[in-house]
């Protein structure tokens, strides 16, 4: 399969592949290089990406954004707030607890969890890329932002699996952008890396990420984030400026009216892009509310002015960053700037401002998570053979592994802590005399964001058995923090002493510079042995999982689920084709009746089948309006039948034609 590598972001979402030794972003249906975020419900299909943003003002109750910031969110977050804010459709909470979409769509009211949701956007990015790519797509590196939790990360793995992927690798996004930097620059160190601070702030947050890159490597130093700084924010600033400008001057509350809102939101954000260019920008929509139309306009000072509030934490990533990383400002070599919001002018001075330098863009600054990504992907392929390069990403919570206490075992240990790098793989010995669990946890529930789970899995480890003339079993735990940041148990097993024969061997006599080795044969000695004792694997444990994924069951159900939907979608693309065919098909045979085949067919022809174009025109205007795709397949192939039969003739007469010309120019 095509390694697959995809920014899901907030606002839209590169995709990119490894192909033809390099690697491309791939463009959709209608050619763009971002997809919109947003899934559309309707009477009969979805409309995921382009379509469901091109629905959007006018099916807002239906249509769902925010995609990555509800995935794995628990509805006991105070985030759900911020996320409901910002959500046209009903942000509610399922059964399960977990945030669901709560919309119409074929015409029952349905409740999608996020992890649905998340599967759909997906299953379609990946239908555009095997379209694309004419490829077969199934392993992905998908990236997400750090400050995802073990809950978030793993629900956005087994949303790739409802989807039919396969992921190979989750990856932090700044730190997918941070290795395209490291693999794709040609003038890196060999030695002494580089401090690279790299900024991205999208859509809804604000990350930077600091590294030290040389060439063929680089190593994650610190991040830092403000979940909630992004795009989004001075679009909606904008918009609540304007809403009350337009109380005032209108005598109209578009807070009381959704779409009116959007609709002076969407402007909003039109306007803002303006603003990175000029130094003013008119905002006019018409018949927003109440038949009125409003006009008005922003300098960018006043702009600058409006999201003070915001500008005022601007610094706040950067300095956790480097307070992780334990470099100065005047350490940090460059740095590079990424995300559609930092094209703002305010905010680039402010980055300035902050280290007192200038900044890069090296980077694309919407392409480079995706294509950092699809490499990674390609890395975890084992037919591709990709550029080496070595990355290891940082560890933001410190996670503590609990077990029972047993007579010679404290009952915990702190594994994984923060500021440390991973993958990283650690051995745990326990002594035990039975079968056991083990904890996984987050050591400082107090530093994580409110709701997270401190849980992070447990497992069971069973098979214990104590080897003779012992009094436990001596078990060794070797625990993982994978590529992907998971926090796991990659296997148990039962070691023992056991003695060995060893050789002793006779101290070489030491030898002086230039002295010819003797050559004189020494005296032959009887071998010596030692009994040594020696730790070896005796037995293997087995280690079950009970974490945060899915159940297989579950998985089941909802790829299923998820296929038959894609099923739906399909068949009413196709029904809409072939009415469209069978539409185009009436005009243009019409049309070719009145010139082109008018001398071919007799006048009773020409009557029965003006009547048929006629009746099945006005069929499709009325009863067949939203028909069946066969019906439209059937009432094509009526017309065609005959139609077919004229166009047999025309064709006979237009190859005689030729004959008879190419005849002439040979005589
Ligand atoms: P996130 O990373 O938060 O999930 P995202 O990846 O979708 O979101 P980006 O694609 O990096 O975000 O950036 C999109 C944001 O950038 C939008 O809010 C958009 O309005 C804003 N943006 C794009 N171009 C400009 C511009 N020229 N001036 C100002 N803002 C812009
Ligand atoms: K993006
Ligand atoms: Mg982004």
């Amino acid at each position: 399969s095509t390694p697959f590598g995809v920014d899901l972001g907030n606002n839209n979402s590169v995709i990119a592949v490894a192909r033809n030794r390099g690697i491309d972003v791939v463009v959709n249906e209608v050619s763009n290089r971002a997809t919109p975020s947003v899934i559309g419900f309707g009477s009969k299909n979805r409309a995921i990406g382009e379509s469901g943003k091109n629905q959007e003002i006018s099916n807002l109750k239906n249509t769902v954004t925010g995609l990555k910031r509800l995935l794995g969110l628990s509805v006991e977050s105070p985030d759900l707030k911020v996320e409901q804010s910002y959500a046209t459709a009903p942000i509610v909470s399922c059964a399960n607890g977990s945030a669901c979409a709560k919309v119409r769509f074929q015409g029952e009211q349905h409740e999608f969890t996020s992890l649905q949701l998340v599967a759909m956007y997906l299953n379609k990015l990946k239908q555009t890329t095997e379209k694309e790519t004419k490829s077969s797509v199934k392993d992905i590196c998908l990236a997400v932002p750090v400050w995802y939790s073990e809950t978030q990360r793993r629900a956005a793995a087994d949303a790739c699996k409802i989807a039919g992927l396969n992921p190979v690798r989750i990856v932090n996004e700044v730190t997918a952008a941070a290795v395209g930097y490291g693999v794709f620059k040609t003038d890196l160190p060999e030695t002494d890396p580089k401090k690279i601070a790299f900024i991205d702030i999208g859509n809804s947050s604000y990350t930077c990420t600091i590294a030290a890159i040389k060439k063929g490597e680089m190593k994650v130093l610190g991040t830092g984030y403000d979940k909630h700084f992004g795009g989004r924010d001075f679009d909606k600033a904008i918009t609540e400026h304007f809403a009350d400008e337009f109380k005032g001057k209108y005598k109209i509350d578009i807070r009381e009216n959704p779409k009116a809102y959007s609709r002076v939101l969407a402007a909003a954000e039109k306007l803002k892009k303006v603003l990175s260019a000029n130094t003013a920008a008119p905002i006019n929509i018409e018949s927003v509310m109440n038949d009125v139309d409003v006009s008005s306009q922003m300098t960018r000072d006043e702009l600058e002015e409006l999201v003070q509030p915001l500008l005022a934490r601007a610094s706040l990533p950067v300095e956790s960053a480097l307070k992780m990383s334990g470099l100065s400002f005047e350490e940090i070599d460059s740095i590079e700037l990424i995300g559609g919001t930092s094209r703002i002018p305010c905010l680039k001075n402010k980055i300035t401002e902050i280290f007192g330098k200038p900044f890069s863009t090296t980077l694309n600054q919407d392409e480079s998570i995706a294509k950092g990504a699809a490499f990674i992907c390609a890395m975890h392929s084992p037919t591709l053979r990709v550029k080496p390069f070595k990355f290891e990403d940082i560890n933001l919570q410190s996670v503590t592994y609990f077990w029972e206490k047993g007579a010679e075992d404290t009952d915990h240990l702190e594994v994984f802590q923060r500021g440390a790098t991973y993958p990283s793989t650690k051995i745990i010995t326990l002594y035990r005399t039975k079968d056991f669990e083990v904890e996984a946890k987050y050591t400082h529930p107090e530093d994580l964001p409110p709701a997270t789970k401190t849980l992070i899995a447990k497992w069971s480890i069973t098979g214990v058995t104590i080897p003779e003339g012992e009094d436990s079993a001596t078990c060794k735990i070797k625990v993982r923090q994978d590529p992907s940041g998971f926090y796991t148990i990659e296997e148990a097993y039962v070691v023992a002493e056991q003695e060995f024969k060893e050789l002793v061997e006779e101290p070489e006599a030491e030898k002086k510079e230039g002295e010819e080795a003797t050559t004189e044969e020494a005296e032959p000695k009887e071998p010596e042995y030692k009994i040594v004792k020696k730790l070896v694997k005796v037995a293997d444990l087995n280690v079950q999982y009970f974490g945060q994924t899915l159940s297989d069951k579950l998985l089941a159900d909802f790829h299923e689920k998820e296929f038959k939907m894609v099923a739906d979608d399909k068949l009413v693309a196709e029904t809409e084709e072939k009415k469209n065919a069978l539409e185009e098909y009436i005009y243009t045979l019409r049309g070719k009746l009145e010139d082109e085949y008018s001398g071919l067919a007799s006048e009773e022809e020409k009557e029965k089948l003006s009547k048929m174009l006629m009746d099945t025109e006005d069929w499709l205007y009325d009863e067949g309006f939203d028909s069946t795709k066969g019906k439209y397949i059937a009432k094509y192939e009526e017309l065609a039948s005959i139609g077919n039969l004229i166009k047999g003739r025309y064709n006979a007469k237009q190859a005689e034609l030729k004959a008879k010309q190419n005849e002439k120019k040979e005589q």
